[in-house]
C-alpha cells in the first residue's frame, strides 16, 4: 500500500533519527524542513509541551502546505520542581548539550541518589490545516552523577531509566524508541491517526 508524505517539523537531528524509524513502521514517509527550504523558526511561547507542539505544527503547516507532524519534548527533574521542562533546549542559556548536562549535574551535586528522579516528556502533534490530533508520552528515570554513553542526544548521557542501569545514551536508537517518551507519544499518535482514518 502507498505511503503518505508528510512534513516532520523539527531541526533536531536526534529526533529525526528516532522518528524516521517509528514513522516508517506506520508507512509515513517524512520530508524535513531543510528538504522544503523552510528556514524560519517557529515561536515556542506555550506554557506546556502540547501547546508548543501545536504552535510548531501550525507554523510549519502554514509554510509547507502538507500535513505536518511536530514534537515538543524535554526533561522534568523533580528536585528542580520540574525544571528545565519546556525550557530544556535552552537550559541555563547554554548552547551545547555537554554544557547543559554539566550545568544540570552541578545543580544536583548535593541531591542524594534516591531524590534524583526525573522524566522525559513528549507531546506529538499532527496538523493538516483543519484538525489537530495529538498524543503524549513519558519515560520515568533518574539523573546519574556523570555523563555516560555517546548514542542518543541531549540529556541522554545523564538519564537512566533504571537507577543503576545504562543511560539512554547507551541504549541505541531502536532500544530507546521501544521505551522512550517519544516512542510512546508517536505510537499513540499513529493509533489516533489510524482511528481517525488518516493513514492508508
Ligand atoms: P525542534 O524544536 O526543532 O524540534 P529542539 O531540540 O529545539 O528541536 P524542543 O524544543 O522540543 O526541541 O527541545 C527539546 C529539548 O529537550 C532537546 O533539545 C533536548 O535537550 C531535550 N530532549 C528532548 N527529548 C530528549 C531525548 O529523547 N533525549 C535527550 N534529551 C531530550
Amino acid at each position: 500500500m502507498d505511503s503518505v508524505k508528510w512534513l516532520l517539523a523539527t531541526r533536531n537531528p536526534g529526533k529525526i533519527r528516532e522518528l524516521r524509524i517509528i514513522l516508517a513502521d506506520a508507512r509515513i514517509d517524512i520530508v524535513g524542513l531543510g528538504d522544503l527550504g523552510i528556514d524560519e523558526e517557529s515561536p515556542e511561547s506555550g506554557k506546556t509541551f502540547l501547546e508548543n507542539a501545536m504552535q510548531k505544527a501550525r507554523f510549519y503547516y502554514e509554510r509547507a502546505g502538507i500535513p505536518t507532524l511536530s514534537d515538543d519534548s524535554g526533561l522534568e527533574v523533580d528536585a528542580l520542581n520540574g525544571a528545565p521542562g519546556i525550557h530544556s533546549a535552552r537550559f541555563g542559556g547554554f548552547k551545547t548539550h555537554e554544557e547543559k548536562c554539566a550545568y544540570l549535574l552541578g545543580l544536583l551535586a548535593e541531591v542524594p541518589k534516591e531524590l534524583r528522579t526525573a522524566r522525559f516528556v513528549c507531546a506529538a502533534v499532527f496538523h493538516d490545516g483543519h484538525e489537530y490530533i495529538s498524543a503524549e508520552g513519558s519515560l520515568e528515570g533518574f539523573i546519574g552523577d556523570r555523563p555516560v554513553g555517546d548514542l542518543g542526544f541531549g540529556y541522554d548521557p545523564v538519564f537512566h531509566p533504571e537507577q543503576d542501569g545504562p543511560s539512554t545514551a547507551e541504549y541505541g536508537t531502536e532500544a530507546k524508541n521501544a521505551i522512550s517518551h517519544r516512542g510512546r507519544a508517536f505510537r499513540a499518535l499513529v493509533k489516533g491517526l489510524e482511528e481517525a482514518g488518516r493513514l492508508p
